[in-house]
């Protein structure tokens, strides 16, 4: 059976990586050389989460898809809860939901990737099948070169085995004008007419981040082209890069090499330095080989991210079956390590979500694949529910620890909205400040989530309408300050502003919450916040949802359906 006549998908996760400088580590990648490899004995099963992937334990940071069957291909240490030992992971499913754990796929066995097997990508050759590009680091000091791997048995459908070829491996090392030790995690590779492979590689000049482009006729003798395709100042090192085309018109995707003049491109970075991910939309000159965003997307640290909160190193991936582009996240704990070394566990995947070009053009939506509704079980809904000021409303009947909860929320009228300060440009400060907890006009109204009896521990989930001289603003708060009873936990004030039309006076919300996970979206994925909260009374059976307002302005619930969520299968 040839490859390209199946039906092929691949997704790739992205090791968004640790860097060593001279044996130091940059600050947010942690090494932990007593911890990495302490071997577990016990997982705990406390707020393991039910349906987002983990493997069975040990740390993990990606995805990936292919050939009928989805792969997710993700960073693991296959020894301890913390970074190290990096492989690739693999795991495979046909449902996106359900997976079975395989071998790993690759793992350090050449000189070119002796310290490690860092992020990459897959792109199917027609005719011929997938090809990993992924980052091998040759030495201790992190020197980056650029692999390839391929099936080693085509004809498995699982492709359990992978070859790196010595043949032309390394395909890209640094050139005279690159960092080596800042220059990783190689995209999904596109075709042009002119018969060239293009991709894409992160790195950073002095501060100034970047993605390289590189051209090949034959996938394996890539040369550099003579300016990044994009850079922004400032910004620090891109890693994960990601570029796609997407649609004007629609919800559907579009094939990473897809032409046309009713497409637009986006461009998404993770920034090392802050840890978030931020996209542009604008448009691609292939004369040129330049990416120039939009001018209603800023390009920079105001710029759009895929998601206010715990989500990181994601990767996007053409589904032809479903003709739909999926979106696929990491979110780390927000732990402390040692806790992680405890727990034997450290690190999900966001629920895979679809992806798509809102109707304004400015800005990207998501949602979580359709298949996720499969794990859907008891179903419970309010309508019509007026909340007063103060008010909170239980939806009882579910399973309030694992749980999908959609919800349309209507108001009469805007007056009461609160005036907006021209100064507040940072929405997680400002959910700092107007949190659920300081009473508003026009909300704060929203859920609780994995809220304990007596409201000792919550994560309320909400909006804030303000009233700007010219608009409105809408503020969307994931608050994990209330979360936890736990001390010595990153809780932090999670926030972004939603850009949505008012006129019809209702603002929707869905989560996803899963024991350690409250993965929200907001105006119908507009704006979107995943984040991990860790309760010690809210747990199992203990937790309770519920609906609140606590601004003058009545708010309506006029529509709420809540799921218990089976759990998937997971390995
Ligand atoms: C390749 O995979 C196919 C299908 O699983 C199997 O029948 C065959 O024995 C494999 N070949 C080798 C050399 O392992
Ligand atoms: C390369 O990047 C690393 C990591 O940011 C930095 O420590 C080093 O000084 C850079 N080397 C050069 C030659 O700029
Ligand atoms: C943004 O670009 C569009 C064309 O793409 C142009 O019509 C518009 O005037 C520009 N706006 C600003 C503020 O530059
Ligand atoms: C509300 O839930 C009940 C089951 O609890 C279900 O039978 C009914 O169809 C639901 N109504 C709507 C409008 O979804
Ligand atoms: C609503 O406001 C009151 C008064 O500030 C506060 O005590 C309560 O905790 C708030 N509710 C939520 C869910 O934050
Ligand atoms: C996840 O963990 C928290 C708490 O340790 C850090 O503050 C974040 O920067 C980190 N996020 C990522 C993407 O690594």
């Amino acid at each position: 059976m040839g490859l390209s006549n199946s039906l092929t998908l691949i997704v790739v996760w992205c090791l968004c990586v640790m860097i060593c400088n001279n044996g130091d580590v940059e600050a947010f990648h942690g090494i932990y050389p007593r911890l990495q490899s302490i071997s577990v004995r016990y997982v705990s099963k406390l707020q393991r989460t039910g349906y987002h992937f983990q493997p069975r334990r040990n740390w993990i940071n990606g995805p990936m898809y292919y050939n009928g069957i989805y792969h997710l291909f993700y960073q693991y240490n296959p020894k301890g809860a913390v970074w190290g030992n990096i492989v690739w992971g693999h795991s495979v499913s046909k449902d996106l939901i359900n997976w079975k754990q395989l071998e790993d796929a690759l793992y350090p066995s050449k000189p070119f990737d002796k310290f490690g097997c860092w992020s990459g990508s897959v792109t199917i050759l027609p005719g011929k099948g997938p090809v990993i590009l992924y980052t091998g680091v040759v030495d201790e000091r992190s020197n980056e070169v650029q692999c390839y791997a391929i099936p080693e048995n085509a004809s498995d459908p699982f492709l359990r085995k992978w070859a790196k070829p010595d043949a032309f491996n390394p395909i890209v090392v640094a050139g005279h004008d690159i960092n080596g030790s800042v220059f990783r995690d190689p995209t999904t590779a596109w075709w042009s007419k002119d018969g060239h492979w293009r991709m894409l590689i992160g790195g950073k000049r002095n501060d100034r981040g970047m993605a390289f482009l590189y051209r090949s006729k034959d996938f394996v003798r890539w040369i550099q082209a003579k300016h990044p395709i994009h850079s922004a100042a400032s910004t620090g090192m891109w890693e994960c890069p990601d570029f796609y085309p997407v649609s004007l018109k629609g919800k559907n995707g579009l094939d990473t090499s897809m032409v046309g003049n009713k497409v637009k491109h986006v461009l998404k970075n993770s920034l090392d330095k802050t840890r978030y991910e931020y996209y542009t939309v604008g448009t691609y000159f292939r004369s040129k080989d330049k990416y120039i965003p939009d001018n209603t997307s800023e390009d920079g640290w105001g710029g759009l991210r895929y998601d206010y909160g715990n989500f990181y190193a994601s990767k996007s991936f053409f589904d032809p079956s479903k003709n739909r582009r999926i979106l696929w996240g990491w979110a780390n704990e927000s732990d402390s390590k040692e806790d992680d070394v405890k727990k034997g566990w450290a690190g999900i995947q966001a629920i895979p979500r679809t992806v798509w070009l809102d109707s304004s053009g400015r800005q990207l939506v998501q949602w979580p694949v359709e298949e996720l509704n499969s794990l859907r079980e008891k179903e419970v809904n309010i309508s019509n529910q007026k909340l007063k000021k103060g008010h909170y409303v239980e939806v009882k009947g579910i399973t309030a620890a694992q749980a999908d909860v959609e919800v349309t929320f209507s108001f009469s009228s805007l007056d009461k909205a609160e005036t907006f300060d021209s100064r507040w440009v940072n929405a997680e400060d400002l959910c700092m400040q107007r949190g659920s907890k300081v009473q508003g006009g026009l909300g704060p109204f929203g859920i609780l989530a994995l809220t304990s009896k007596k409201l000792e521990e919550f994560t309320p989930v909400f909006f804030r309408i303000f009233k700007a001289p010219t608009k409105h603003v809408v503020l969307m708060c994931s608050d994990a300050r209330s979360s936890s009873m736990k001390r010595e936990l990153y809780k932090p004030s999670f926030a972004g502003f939603v850009d949505v039309d008012l006129s019809y006076k209702k603002l929707s919300l869905r989560s996803l919450i899963d024991h350690s996970v409250v993965e929200s979206f907001g105006a119908g994925g507009k704006t979107n916040i995943l984040s991990r909260v860790y309760p010690t009374l809210a747990i199992n059976k203990k937790a309770h949802l519920f609906v609140f307002n606590n601004g003058t302005e009545q708010i309506t619930v006029e529509n709420l359906k809540a799921w218990s969520m089976k759990s998937a299968r997971r390995n």
